[in-house]
Order: C-alpha cells, then structure tokens, then sequence
C-alpha cells in the first residue's frame, strides 16, 4: 500500500516535475533501489554480520568526511546510542533541501533514496566532493528501520523521516538554527542484521584512521552505554601516522618525509619514515577508503621510491660504478609509509574492492613523489645517507638471503623425498583435503601423532621457542632449523617466491598450550607467516585450534571447557553433581584420544581462522611482541588476551 502511494504525485507536494510519467519512474526507481538493497545487501555493504553493521556507520560517516575534504566541515560526532542506534553529526554546510527541479524531490530526500543519488548529482550544485562517496546514504536507508535526518541551513533546521527507506513525509522545517550542519541517525533493521552489536574499538580505529587522513578534521566517537569516548584530531595528518605507526620502532631519520601536491586534480600525498627493521609496512588509501591490495598508486609511489634513490644514489656516488641498482626491495625493507590520494572518480577493484584501478593514479602519485622526495634528499644529505646506508645494507642482507633460500630450494627440488624428519606426514595427496598441524613441543607432538586422522592430518613438532623473526635478519631466520621445517613441509617457498599451487596443505592449523608461552610462541609463528607467507593468510589457510582449559566430570557425563567463562557458568549447572574438576596446562596433559575428541576432530573442534583484517593493527601487535622496545612488550603481554582479538582471529 505504501508503495503504491509512492507511484503517485502526492498532494502538497513541490513536484515541479515535468509530469506525471517522469515523476512515476524516478519513484520505481526509488522503489527499486530499495527492493534490491534489502534483497541482497551483500552486495552493496559486503555482509549482514557485524562487518556489514559497522559498514553502515561507515557509509554515513563518509558523507560527512567527504564535506570535511571540500573543505567545510571540522567536527564528526559519532554516538552510539543506548538503543543501539547511531547518530552521526557533522558542522558542514548541511545536505541541501532545495527541490530538485527535474525529480520534484527535495535533494535531501534524492540522497536518501535514490540509490547511486551521489552518481546522478555529480553535477554542478550538489556535487558530493567530487563525486567521492555519497552513495551510501540510500543504502543505509534502506537498511534500517527509521532514519532521521536533520539539517541546518539557511537559518532554519530542516527534517525529515523515513520508514525502512522510504519517508513518512516530506521535508518539513521544525525550527531555527545557528551554523550549518547534517545529524543523521538511524536504527539498523534487526531483520538484516539480526541483534548484532557495534564494537567500539573497531569503529574507533576506523575513524582514527579517517582522522589521520584528514589533517584538521576532529572526529569524536562515543559509547553511551558503555561509557566510552575518544576523539580524534592529527595537525600533522599522515605525518602522525606514520609516526604512530614506527612508535616502538628505531627510526633511522627523525622526521617522516612529508610530499604533498595536487597534479591534474588529483590530490597526492605521502608520507614515509625508515625504521631499522626488515619489513615493509606501507599503507594506501584513496578517498580516506583503505586500498588493501594496493593499486595503481601505491604502483607510482613504489616506483617513484625506487627510482629517486638510484639516481641520488649514482649522482652522489653512493653506488659505485659497476654496483647493481637498488631494487625495489631493497628501498622498502624497513619503510613505514602512508599513501593517500584524493580523486574524482576512484575505480576500486578486485572481488574486496580493494585495489584502485585509475590509470591516472600511477601517474600522479610517481610525479608528485619523484619530485618532492628528490627535493628532500638534496636538501637533507644526512637523512638521505641515513637511508641509503640502510638501502644497501638490505642488498647485501638480500643477496646472502637469495643463496641461504636458494640452497634450501635447490635442496628441496633435487630430492623431494626430502621432508622434515619430524613430520608425520599423511597419506592423503590432494592439498585441499590435507591439514598440517604444527604443534608446540615434542610430547604434544608425540600424543597429536597417535591421536590424529593419519589419512589427511599431519603432525610436526616444533620445539621450544622459535627464532623472534622480528629481529633477526632474513638469511639468519632460514638457518633455523625448525623455520627450515615449516618451509619445506609446506612446500610452496616464501617471500616472492611463494607459490600458492605448490602449498602441500590447504588447512595449517598452529596448535599451542592455552598459556603464556603458548600464546608467545603463536605469536613467533603468526610473525613468521605474516612476514613471509602473508598469502597463506590471505587466502586462508591458516587456522588456530582450541584447546580445552578445563574437564569437568560428573558421574553421568563428561564436558570440556573452553573459556572460563564457561567454567563458571558448568559449574553453576552442575551445582552439586560434579566429582572432579581438571585443569589443562598444557597439550601434554591430555592423553591422544582426548586430544583428538577436544581439538582435532573436525566434527567436535573449533578452529580459528586467522584473517588478515586490518594490517596496520597486525603489524604493530608484531612490532609490539617482536620489537627491540622492552617496556610495550611487557605492558603487551601481562594484556596479552586482548593481542587475539586485536588480530581479529
Ligand atoms: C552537496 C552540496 C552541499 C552539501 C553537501 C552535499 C553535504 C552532504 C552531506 C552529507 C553529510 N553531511 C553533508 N554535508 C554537506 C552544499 C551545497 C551548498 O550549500 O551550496
């Protein structure tokens, strides 16, 4: 019934259309888009779980951040209130309520729902900066089941209501108002979402980051019922993340390098900072959107990076004639960068849309860096040594790596038979079908072995602490012996040279004692992966068993306990019926059938799937837990139950 009210002009309406017909389809249109939307939200916000919830928050707060890049909003307020609804506010110049003179529609209520609205009013007056975002708004819409958006311009406060997309009235002006500004707010519909929750922390850092990237802009997140608030403001923009980012880290020049300029409309910025670490951590945006697989800017960036260099390198010759270049290996280990960019029309790509495609991008980016990062140079020449010192250092690291991995390779290729003596391996031949345990000490080893599935499981036993590869450098990380191991029972190679075709198990699942040291030396194993094999995590091929902590036994039954949480919550219900009450230490303490009933049968065990999903955040549990700095790695460990939460496993 509604909908059909919506299919014709409404009385009292401003429907300065050109008739009735245009008016009919815009409202199809309207009907459509929101149809389709709630048919498969998917496919406009990725999922329906707590992802696709935050995504919503996302969606709004963008709008506002696209207001703040065109320069007229300072101040993002994001509550989440205490009936799980969420409001965001902005002091921009408001969302126009002018009637839109084909539509008949009050520009409000086209953003609001009209799917692609952002699209369509790319034009002249209601240009969303730039054509940026300013699609999602229909979408969210759509998603919740109201949404209230008040608006102030022109001296007076603008409102309007809508019901699972669709509004309950027009626009109506309900008061004054002093400034300018949009306040959305909305309810998320439980019959998408279910009764998921936001979490704070994860819409925190989300918005930390939008605040990195936009230097200026305050964005202040809060947790009614939680009572949680942090606000967020960088002067120095991605300057101050980069330094966040290389906190606990020893820097080797003290600035970050900072270049900035906008070329043929497209805003370029970058900033970068060499630590004497050995890893690479740069990290791409393009309009505030974090581009985890990189792209066309982060391709101009990286070749900018290594082609000022050289240059500088030969020209004040820190090279030596017949030295070789520099690689573009050599120029990133140890570089913490951020890349960002603003554009008009962004092209992001790939099945996560994750990867910008804009040729033009490329282009910008190696301008604007080749440039101003050669003007750095000669105008630091202590920095610019500091760091070609390091660059070389990174050849020379890389060339003894080449021939320590080459060695196992070739090893490796001449004699497949060759596995680690340690590993059980199983008589299962198809990858996808194979799961490798690595398990932590001989004994658990030992009891996984008689305990397991021999068909598609296979055991290897590692033995005590494995190298921090953090530290050490990568040609001393393969002369370990049980990184040889792991290397070569996997079979698919490393770094570069990982091939995923070649990987021998499609499920690694790290198996640890629930204690300290078990969750160390997880750690040592998920910094190795993480520096060396990222695709194993990529694609998902890494997994983390649960162990039990505790059995509880009565006369009738038996249960195993996983949290203690749970414990108290058995021994409550078991009141007075339980006999005995046993703690797990450690793996070794469980016979082989109780550690294949609890943790490795398929159909009773749990698995965690590690999973990559913000690697800043990663990076810097690694640094924290790896990194020469004593004081953040204690304060890290004694919290260490949060470090598994932060890796969002
Ligand atoms: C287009 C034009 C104008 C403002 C906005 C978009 C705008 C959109 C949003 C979404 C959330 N907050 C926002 N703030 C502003 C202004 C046009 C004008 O006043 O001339």
């Amino acid at each position: 019934m509604i909908e059909n009210n919506l299919t014709s002009p409404q009385p009292g309406k401003n429907n300065h259309n050109n008739g009735v017909d245009e008016y009919n389809a815009e409202a199809i249109h309207v009907l459509g888009g929101r149809e389709a939307v709630r048919r498969r939200p998917g496919m406009y916000i990725g999922s329906t779980d707590q992802r696709g919830l935050h995504h919503l928050v996302y969606e709004i707060v963008y709008n506002s951040v696209d207001e703040a890049m065109v320069g007229f909003c300072t101040r993002i307020k994001v509550t989440i209130e205490e009936d799980n609804s969420v409001t965001v506010e902005d002091n921009g110049r408001g969302i126009p309520i002018e009637v839109h003179p084909t539509t008949g529609k009050s520009a409000l209520e086209t953003v609001m729902t009209v799917l692609h609205a952002g699209a369509k009013f790319g034009g002249k007056t209601y240009q969303v900066s730039g054509g940026l975002h300013g699609v999602g708004a229909s979408v969210v819409n759509a998603l919740s089941t109201w949404v209230k958006v008040w608006v102030k311009r022109n001296h007076k406060l603008y409102f309007q209501e809508y019901e699972r997309g669709i509004p309950r009235a027009d626009v109506a002006i309900v008061g004054k108002s002093k400034g300018t500004g949009t306040t959305t707010s909305f309810m998320a519909d439980e019959e998408i979402f279910g009764a998921t929750r936001y979490d704070f922390n994860v819409l925190s850092e989300r918005v930390r980051e939008v605040a990195y990237l936009n230097k200026g802009l305050e964005i202040s997140i809060r947790d009614i019922k939680e009572d949680k608030e942090q606000t967020f403001y960088f002067e120095g923009g991605i300057t101050s993340f980069v330094r966040h980012l290389n906190r606990n880290r020893v820097v080797c020049h003290k600035q970050p390098i900072y270049v900035a300029k906008d070329s043929n409309g497209t805003m370029v910025e970058a900033a970068l900072q060499y630590n004497d670490g050995f890893s690479e951590s740069i990290f791409s945006f393009a309009n505030c959107v974090n581009t985890v697989d990189g792209g066309t800017h982060l391709t101009g960036f990286r070749s900018a990076l290594t082609r000022v260099f050289n240059d500088y390198s030969r020209k004040n010759k820190l090279l030596k004639e017949d030295d070789p270049n520099l690689s573009g290996e050599d120029v990133r280990e140890g570089l913490t960068a951020v890349v960002s960019i603003k554009i008009a029309e962004p092209q992001f790509e790939g099945q996560t849309k994750g990867k910008l495609g804009n040729a033009e991008a490329k282009t910008a980016v190696e301008s604007v860096v080749s440039e101003g990062l050669s003007l750095y140079l000669e105008e630091h020449p202590d920095d610019a040594k500091a760091i070609i010192d390091k660059c070389l250092l990174s050849a020379r690291a890389r060339e003894a790596a080449r021939k320590a991995r080459d060695l196992i390779v070739r090893k490796n290729s001449l004699d497949t038979g060759t596995l680690p003596g340690k590993l059980a391996d199983c008589s299962e031949k198809d990858p996808t079908l194979c799961e490798l345990y690595l398990v932590e000490g001989d004994s658990a080893g030992g009891s996984a072995k008689q305990g397991r599935e021999r068909r598609f499981q296979a055991i290897l036993p590692l033995r005590g602490k494995i190298l921090n590869v953090e530290k050490a450098s990568p040609d001393k990380m393969l002369s370990v012996v049980e990184i040889r191991a792991i290397i070569t029972a996997l079979g698919a190679g490393l770094d570069e040279e990982f091939d995923p075709l070649k990987l021998r198990y499609h499920k690694v699942i790290l198996m640890t004692d629930a204690d300290v040291d078990g969750s160390h030396i997880r750690t040592l194993l998920l910094t190795f992966f993480f520096r060396h094999m990222a695709k194993l995590i990529n694609n998902k091929h890494l997994f983390i068993a649960q162990p039990p902590l505790y059995r509880v036994k009565t006369n009738k039954e038996e249960r195993w306990i996983y949290s203690d949480q749970e414990r108290e919550q058995t021994l409550k219900e078991l009141k007075d019926k339980r006999v005995e009450v046993q703690r797990y230490k450690g793996l070794g303490e469980m016979n082989s059938e109780q550690l294949w009933e609890t943790t490795m049968n398929p159909a009773t065990r749990t698995l965690l799937e590690v999973n990559i999903e913000d690697a800043a955040k990663a990076d810097q549990v690694f640094q924290v837990l790896m990194g020469d700095e004593v004081a953040p790695r204690k304060a890290f460990i004694t919290a260490n139950a949060k470090y598994v939460k932060n890796l969002d496993i």
